[in-house]
């Protein structure tokens, strides 16, 4: 039940342009690094430790619209990130992009995404038991996600995730624009064929 009311008032920030000046969820005792048994944050802002012996932590999160979502992580440890859809597969991740801190962009729908936090140097683990450096995209087929880990060494420290949503409908193209720019590159591909 509680879980419950925590996802609608997500989802009501969410809907609301989720503006959230001083609200943060904080990381309850140490967050687990299995997608299965994730946290539900109820924020757009998440602060939490990466203690000694601490490999990861994972955040549930429900969004009650798509867009484009933008995840910075900032904080003591030199941060590393990856965002994983409702099937546990992973999408894409970062380690640095301001100096030692991990910023990611993504274009989501509505629905449950799972980020993974750690120190570098974080991986993804498969179900088959593949492992995957948390930057850049995921190799094709990696498979679905069962946690995530720190392979190298651990420097404790807080950390501090603010997520961002820009809806699709400022300056992301609509899908009617899409659709137009598809027809466009249909009609450029036929000129091509009848030249050739
Ligand atoms: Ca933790
Ligand atoms: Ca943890
Ligand atoms: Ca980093």
């Amino acid at each position: 039940m509680k879980t419950k009311l925590n996802t609608l008032s997500l989802a009501f920030l969410l809907a609301a342009g989720m503006t959230t000046a001083h609200a943060a969820y904080i990381e309850s005792g140490d967050a687990s690094n299995d997608l299965a048994s994730a946290q539900l944050a109820t924020d757009m802002q998440i602060q939490g430790t990466i203690d000694q012996g601490d490999t990861g932590d994972v955040y549930r999160l429900v969004f009650a619209t798509g867009g484009l979502l933008t995840i910075n992580a900032t904080g003591q440890i030199d941060t590393n990130i990856a965002l994983f859809d409702a099937g546990f597969q992973a999408l894409a991740g970062n380690d640095d992009s301001n100096s030692l801190d991990s910023m990611l962009t993504y274009v989501i729908g509505a629905g449950t995404y799972y980020i993974g936090i750690g120190d570098y140097a974080m991986y993804a683990i498969s179900a088959s038991n593949q492992a995957w450096f948390m930057d850049g995209l995921p190799p094709a087929g990696f498979g679905t996600v069962s946690r995530i880990e720190n392979l190298i060494s651990i420097d404790p420290g807080a950390y501090t995730l603010t997520l961002s949503l820009q809806p699709r409908s400022n300056g992301v193209p609509e899908p009617a624009t899409l659709g137009l720019l598809g027809l466009g590159l249909l009609g450029m591909g036929m000129m091509r064929r009848k030249r050739a």
